[in-house]
């Protein structure tokens, strides 16, 4: 593929990933937690005895039939009741670490426009409930306090401001109200970082629309001007469009942002197809539920196993996982959450050595599980046992390192080189061999430690 073949004015402003500080420190978390919070947690996709057939924080959006009379106008009034008075941020912080996550992303604003912090901007916040509170700040400064970092997920979508548009403005007056609406955009922008400097990147959300995709100029300006004022800041992929309203991917197929930010509940089959380039995956728990849903049971949910299994998929492939949390409307984390956060952090904390810090291995992908590595390290975290209780591992005859000793849980393992295996051409082949009374009930890392092949 050519690059830079067409000339850009609001294309990608770099080529190849950033190699800040910063950008590491996001390379090294592999697990963190999304939480997406607001009024549409009172109603949790139901309302008066009715369900809505869609994920329960577009409930705004109910139309047709079943459908309550006035639902938007009632919607709009729901923050009058919106008294989350269980909602503690550090016991939510508190089980977040206890599950691994080293970073959070949470819902400032979400499509429906209600800000869980006092903006200055507008009425429709926090302030004006009956809880009054900043939820942002004590958010921020309660994972902050456990050394989880904290970005601020933004829908440019505000179905509140009375400028908002989705389609492109045609008419002069469409286009004034929408020119306040950038204003009021970039205003609360500036306000977040003003008012929680330690946030470490902005979650962009809601940037499909044409009227926002035919900003280039102004949402070119407004990254610019966000970096400048937060050195460090990271932003994704969806922020903005290129001035051909090419979105993730400039017009020359160059990333826009810091990382790719398109994997939502899916995740790439292979390497390849993310290879190079930074990426995280954000993931429900039900199939496509983000904010409070009151009925898990008639959907899948998946299990902690499902979900360790998904965040070596991603680890192995330079990727974090980050996983969906949405709070009820007075501020528990569902016990189904709660039990994920806990099993699952009950593994990553055993398997830690495999996941923070370490990245892609240059290896195929073993049928036993992921590989992942860390300097000389390599990690295979297997979750297919063997039944012969023997480990092979291929490792490619150009690969610069060879297998030293291997161990599981602190314990040698006996490894050798056979002279087999089906391409012998290209690998080197090495049997792992697993004690015989080892019968793990949960998939486990073998640590190998590498030297320079000779
Ligand atoms: O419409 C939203 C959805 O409600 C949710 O916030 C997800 C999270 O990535 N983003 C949008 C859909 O892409």
């Amino acid at each position: 593929v050519k690059t830079d073949t067409i000339p850009l004015k609001y294309g990608a402003h770099r080529t190849g990933n950033r190699n800040d500080a910063e950008m590491e420190r996001w390379r090294d978390y592999g697990l963190g937690q999304f939480i997406h919070w607001g009024v549409y947690a009172i109603p949790g996709g139901h309302w008066e005895g009715k369900s809505y057939n869609g994920a329960a924080e577009w409930i705004r959006s109910w139309g047709g039939n079943g459908a309550p009379a006035n639902w938007k106008e009632t919607y709009d009034n729901l923050y009058k009741q919106f008294n989350p008075t269980d909602f503690d941020a550090k016991k939510w912080a508190k089980q977040a670490k206890a599950m691994g996550a080293k970073y959070l992303i949470f819902t400032t604003k979400h499509h429906d426009g209600f800000c869980l912090w006092p903006s200055k901007y507008t009425e429709y916040t926090i302030k004006n409930t009956p809880y009054k509170k900043d939820i942002v700040k004590q958010v921020v400064d309660a994972y902050n306090a456990e050394g989880i970092d904290v970005y601020l997920y933004f829908s440019i979508i505000d179905w509140n401001h009375p400028g908002y548009r989705s389609a492109a403005p045609k008419t002069e007056k469409d286009s004034l109200a929408y020119e306040d609406f950038k204003q009021f955009t970039k205003n609360q922008l500036l306000e977040l970082l003003e008012r929680y400097p330690t946030t470490k990147g902005f979650w962009f959300d809601g940037t499909w629309d044409q009227a926002w995709i035919k900003q280039a100029g102004f949402t070119d300006a407004l990254e610019k001007e966000l970096r400048k004022i937060h050195p460090g800041l990271i932003i994704g992929s969806r922020f903005r469009a290129d001035e051909n309203g090419k979105r993730h991917f400039d017009s020359n197929n160059k990333l826009m942002g810091d990382y790719e930010q398109g994997w939502e509940r899916k995740l790439p089959a292979s390497y390849d197809v993310v290879a190079g380039r930074d990426w995280d995956c954000v993931m429900t728990i039900p199939p496509n539920q983000w904010g409070y849903n009151s009925d898990w049971k008639s959907s899948y949910v998946k299990t902690a196993s499902d979900l360790s299994q998904m965040l070596m998929q991603a680890v192995s492939m330079n990727g974090n996982l980050v996983i969906n949390f949405g709070p009820d409307g007075k501020g528990n984390i569902r016990p189904e959450e709660g039990n994920i956060a806990q099993q699952l952090g009950q593994w990553v904390s055993q398997s830690g050595e495999a996941i923070y810090g370490t990245r892609y291995a240059g290896l195929p992908k073993p049928d036993y599980g992921y590989y992942t590595k860390k300097g000389q390290q390599l990690f295979l975290t297997v979750f297919n046992q063997p039944v012969n209780k023997v480990l092979r591992l291929a490792i490619p005859r150009d690969y610069a390192d060879e297998p030293k000793q291997v161990t599981v849980a602190g314990k040698k393992l006996e490894v050798k080189r056979i002279d087999m295996g089906m391409d012998r051409d290209k690998n080197l082949y090495y049997d792992v061999i697993l004690p015989n009374d080892f019968n793990p009930k949960q998939p486990y890392v073998i640590t190998i430690d590498m030297e320079k092949a000779n």
